[in-house]
């Protein structure tokens, strides 16, 4: 999970991708875009996550939330986050609840389930969607359901739980669509830029409160969400103390001291006496304080080990 620069297109390749777009396009558009009442099946669009091209705010949501779709049309979810996200329907009679908390270890939630037709009862799961290709994981980048039978279908997030759920509402075949997919994007990209918006505000007031003592790990109202250390460097004295504060909502985090650990996951070294090496908070769940003693002069640098690679970083400075 080490932080590398987001890949970018070459100019070149993104020549070749337009002209490949263009000579795929009238074929797709012919199956989606004609004004038929609604009886040629389609593919509908929900993007899975949101961010700032910065990659420091991300957006723990489906968007469109709900899409109203016809019996025999497919749904891809497109991965748009550098943030992890699953695309997940329960079993019938599981719980979200009893999914909880995610477990990067299990096929269960990182890897792909079930076919490529939703039957309305069974597991089915995307696997771990990302836009980027450091995230941990072996990503998925789009995932494509189709639905041949009517009805109301919920998916959540398994890293995120709860918070994060879409609904795909099945009608009858011929039934008129309310929205276009046109509609769709226009609405989630407004969704979009409130979520960043809503991420920004929740930075600069962390901020605030943020002293060369109370570092905040991360921000997050369940929704928008900060991945950075705030502030993420600080300049103490030996025998000071710092404080690293998850006061979010939903994203857990973790402050890692020297080499990561394989498993970032369970904590290690002694936070009271703290002099170099390795050290570890394990996971620090919404709520929790890590508060580490420096005691030795030195400029340490640490890492959330969940969120390094979207460049949620830090230092701390201590001076004798
Ligand atoms: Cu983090």
């Amino acid at each position: 999970m080490t932080a590398h620069p987001k890949p970018v297109l070459l100019p070149r390749l993104r020549t070749l991708m337009i002209m490949l777009l263009a000579l795929v396009l009238p074929v797709a558009l012919s199956g989606t875009a004609a004004a038929d009442g609604g009886k040629s099946s389609r593919t509908w669009t929900v993007q899975v996550g949101s961010e700032s091209s910065d990659q420091a705010i991300q957006g723990m949501s489906f968007l469109p939330r709900n899409i109203y779709i016809n019996a025999g049309d497919e749904v891809t979810w497109e991965a748009n986050s550098a943030e992890i996200h699953t695309v997940t329907f329960l079993a019938a009679g599981q719980t979200i609840e009893s999914t909880q908390p995610f477990n990067p270890f299990s096929p269960l939630y990182v890897s792909k389930q079930g076919g490529t037709s939703y039957d309305g009862h069974s597991y089915y799961n995307s696997g771990v969607m990302s836009n980027v290709s450091n995230s941990g994981f072996a990503e998925v980048s789009s995932y494509t359901l189709k639905f041949p039978d009517a009805g109301d279908f919920t998916y959540y997030c398994l890293v995120h739980g709860a918070g994060q759920k879409g609904i795909v509402h099945v009608r009858a075949k011929g039934t008129e669509y309310p929205f276009t997919q046109e509609q769709y994007n226009n609405r989630v990209e407004r969704a979009e830029r409130a979520i960043i918006r809503d991420g920004y505000k929740q930075w600069s007031e962390a901020r605030e409160q943020a002293d060369d003592n109370t570092v905040f790990a991360g921000a997050d109202d369940g929704v928008a969400m900060v991945m950075r250390f705030i502030e993420p460097k600080v300049v103490i004295h030996v025998g000071e103390k710092v404080s690293f504060v998850n006061n979010g909502m939903g994203a857990p985090h973790t402050v890692t001291f020297g080499a990561e650990p394989a498993n970032p996951l369970p904590p290690l070294g002694d936070p009271t006496n703290y002099t170099g090496g390795q050290l570890n908070s394990g996971i620090l769940l919404p709520g929790a304080t890590f508060t580490v003693t420096f005691n030795k002069a030195g400029v340490y640098d640490y890492i959330c080990a969940l969120h390094d690679y979207m460049g949620m970083v830090g230092k701390v400075v201590v001076e004798e």
